[in-house]
């Protein structure tokens, strides 16, 4: 059993079973069962699609203790782990996959592309948005017909055991969804290797993306990647400072900054860099750290002890690095905080783009800022980065904020606005921030095969 920990205080919440690589291997032969023999994949896509809302009514019905749970369990705000339940009630309320008509074929031919499942799908969540980053792929999957095992992370697994509950309560057949609890080596790996797992969809680090695309290279499976990023975050001297200010600080330090998209890599003209910066700072050492459930907290502690030590590791980089420090970099000192995985909102200014802190995903509440002056500039660092997840531009010259994020080479470009993104809408990356994408038509289509059905009307003898 493993205890699962409240990043808060250190408290054990509760003990959850550490499955063993056997176990994982047998969730698989059950999906594998109930795709090759089960009656899902063939089941109307209006019953996929009711069974779906049913878990969206379940969620709704139950969001306040899910929230809660997520607080508990990640040391997220309520109202972050509320946005996150109202997010994935999104996600299954589910539209339909209809087949295509091919047009402009000869007349004496129909042409159609239907949309097929994949199969079984193994997917594996990291701990920074469980629930959300597990939903993302399985209502998709689950709509277009596939069956599933899934891994969330071994250390915030609570919401996705629920979540599993309320499937089942919504009437999904046995079977069709099959959760699997620990460790990645142990019950990760065999998703990414099994050949009865037709598609791997994993969200989580570079280095175990790069493991899980080569093990996923045995059996040629489909493969999809969202491998985080770092996120440029860029100002121009024309932009509305204030409002751009108040940006600055929630993409970087929403959720303490363990966000795939957060922008911690701020950009700013010359012209007002130091006022920008000085401001930033400023309202960064007035962030109140606390309990998620207490409503005045404005950010959580980091998710681990051993993530925290990671992100505290920055500090003696940027040190060794020449970075100025202009708030932050330190834990909290107040008595209430000390059981808990805390750490302050750091700021570092006269950043440059050859720094391990500007390019590495620090993946904690550190901000860096580097300094541009012609727009030409401001592109070339904003995809001087191996990543490609996603990008602000702040200007109030229209033609200039989409010019540069036409420039950008990142999977989602926000113009005046960062971090929004919609159910509807593609979210991935470009470059090393992964393969494929989640959410909008394509994020479904992942889940899917095309095959196109070709008959030919009046077929002669050739
Ligand atoms: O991630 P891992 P970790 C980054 C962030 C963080 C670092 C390490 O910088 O500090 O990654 O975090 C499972 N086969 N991000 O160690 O290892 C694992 O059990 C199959 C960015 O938690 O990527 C978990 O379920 N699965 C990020 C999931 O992979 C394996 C989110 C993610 O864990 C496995 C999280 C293996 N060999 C961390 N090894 C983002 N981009 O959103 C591990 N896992």
């Amino acid at each position: 059993m493993r205890q699962i920990i409240n990043p808060y205080d250190q408290s054990v919440l509760t003990e959850v079973e550490d499955q063993t690589r056997e176990q994982a291997i047998t969730a698989i032969a059950k999906a594998r069962t109930a795709f090759d023999h089960g009656d899902w994949q063939h089941s109307a896509p209006e019953h996929r699609a009711a069974v779906l809302n049913r878990v969206a009514d379940l969620l709704e019905r139950d969001k306040e203790d899910i929230a809660r749970t997520e607080t508990l369990d990640t040391g997220k705000t309520l109202v972050e782990s509320r946005i996150d339940v109202d997010d994935v009630v999104s996600v299954f309320l589910a539209g339909l996959l209809h087949p295509k008509i091919v047009q402009g074929t000869p007349d004496d031919v129909i042409s159609r592309i239907d949309h097929e499942p994949v199969g079984v799908c193994g997917m594996i969540a990291p701990w920074n948005y469980p629930l959300l980053q597990v939903s993302w792929k399985i209502a998709p999957a689950l709509l277009a017909g596939n069956t599933l095992v899934a891994k969330p992370s071994e250390i915030t697994p609570l919401t996705t055991i629920k979540l599993f509950e309320l499937l089942a309560e919504a009437g999904l057949p046995d079977g069709v969804a099959n959760l699997v609890l620990g460790t990645g080596p142990e019950v990760g790996a065999p998703l990414s290797e099994h050949p009865d797992v037709d598609l791997i969809s994993f969200t989580g680090s570079l280095a175990t993306g790069r493991r899980i695309m080569a093990a996923a290279a045995g059996t040629v499976k489909k493969v999809a990647l969202e491998l985080g990023g770092k996120n440029p975050n860029i100002v121009f001297a024309d932009a509305d400072l204030d409002v751009a200010v108040d940006y600055a600080l929630t993409a970087a330090f929403f959720h303490a900054g363990q966000v795939c998209s957060s922008g911690t890599r701020l950009i700013v003209h010359d012209d007002v860099y130091d006022d920008f910066v000085t401001e930033v700072a400023r309202r960064a050492d007035l962030i109140k750290l606390g309990n998620g459930f207490d409503p005045d907290t404005e950010s959580g502690p980091l998710v681990s002890a051993e993530h925290r030590a990671k992100v505290e590791g920055y500090v003696e980089i940027a040190k060794q690095e020449g970075a100025t420090l202009k708030a932050g970099g330190r834990r909290p000192e107040e008595p209430e905080l000390q059981n808990g995985f805390f750490f302050r909102p750091t700021v570092y200014a006269d950043c440059h783009q050859d720094m391990k802190l500007v390019q590495d995903e620090t993946f904690g509440p550190i901000i860096t800022a580097e300094r541009f002056q012609t727009e030409e500039e401001a592109v070339a660092l904003g995809n001087n980065t191996d990543y490609g997840l996603a990008g602000g531009v702040w200007s109030q010259d229209v033609d200039k904020a989409q010019r540069v994020a036409k420039k950008l080479r990142h999977g989602t470009m926000w113009i005046n606005e960062f971090g929004a993104y919609l159910p509807q809408a593609e979210w991935g990356g470009f470059k090393r921030s992964g393969v494929g994408r989640e959410l909008g038509t394509a994020g479904l289509h992942e889940y899917t095969e095309p095959k196109h059905v070709y008959q030919n009307l009046k077929p002669q003898a050739q």
